[in-house]
């Protein structure tokens, strides 16, 4: 490869890392505007926390060869889909689903897919609700449709995973029976936490009943 080329390849790889910035700044925009509108108009804030994060390339090069994939512009945008990764931190369970609502109604959004991981758990007792969206980043050659996965889960959800994350870690993937039978037993105590907190919530607020991201409206799968 000549020095042209590889500066040619490098300056492609940029752009299309920057899009999923781009895209990412997008949804959190629209998140941030949920969350202050509702702070003004309802004097209520569904939402507690807002993070981002912009995969490495290097974590990208990785999922792609765990999956066996060729890697190209092409096979990743299709095959890596949270590059741009949104996660939004609720109080209660009904709110995450609130969100998700008006997140997924809005008009220029398209939902690719939705993994509903508080209806259904996963086995270690994981619980969040997952939405890859599309949202059109208008650059200087046109509208681009960008991939964002958006994470949307309770305070208690949240603890849980980021202390399971870092153990999954800090064993390098291979943690003992004991620690990930305590994990899952812990992951329901959380979910009893939610259940109650909502209970309480709902008998100072009068909040409705937690949907589920299959009943909300427009949501796929
Ligand atoms: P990181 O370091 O957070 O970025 P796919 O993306 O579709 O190939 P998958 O597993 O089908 O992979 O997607 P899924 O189930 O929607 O999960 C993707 C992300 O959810 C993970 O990203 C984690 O952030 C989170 N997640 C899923 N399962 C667990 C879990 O058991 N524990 C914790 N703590 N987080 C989980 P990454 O890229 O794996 O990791």
């Amino acid at each position: 490869q000549t020095l042209d080329e590889m500066r040619a390849l490098r300056d492609e790889t940029e752009r299309f890392m920057l899009r999923y910035k781009f895209g990412m700044d997008e949804v959190i925009t629209k998140l941030s505007i949920l969350r202050e509108e509702f702070n003004q108009t309802h004097d209520y804030n569904p939402i507690e926390h807002i993070s981002s994060r912009l995969k490495s390339l290097d974590s990208v090069i990785e999922k792609m060869a765990r999956k066996g994939v060729e890697p190209s512009f092409d096979s990743i945008r299709d095959t890596v889909t949270d590059i741009a990764g949104v996660r939004v931190t609720c109080s209660f369970v009904s709110d995450a689903y609130r969100i998700f609502e008006l997140l997924t109604a809005q008009r220029d959004i398209r939902v690719l897919r939705v993994k509903d991981y508080i209806r259904e758990p996963k086995p270690n007792g994981y619980q969040s609700l997952h939405v890859i969206v599309e949202v059109p980043v208008f650059l200087s050659t046109g509208p681009h449709p960008v991939a964002v996965e958006v994470q949307i889960r309770t305070i208690a959800m949240d603890f849980w995973a980021s202390l399971e994350h870092k153990i999954y870690y800090k064993y390098d993937r291979q943690v003992p029976q004991e620690l990930l039978d305590g994990l899952t037993d812990a992951a329901h105590t959380a979910a009893e936490l939610d259940t109650r907190m909502e209970r309480l919530h709902r008998e100072v607020h009068g909040a409705p009943h937690a949907a589920s991201a299959a009943s909300a409206a427009g949501a796929p799968g």
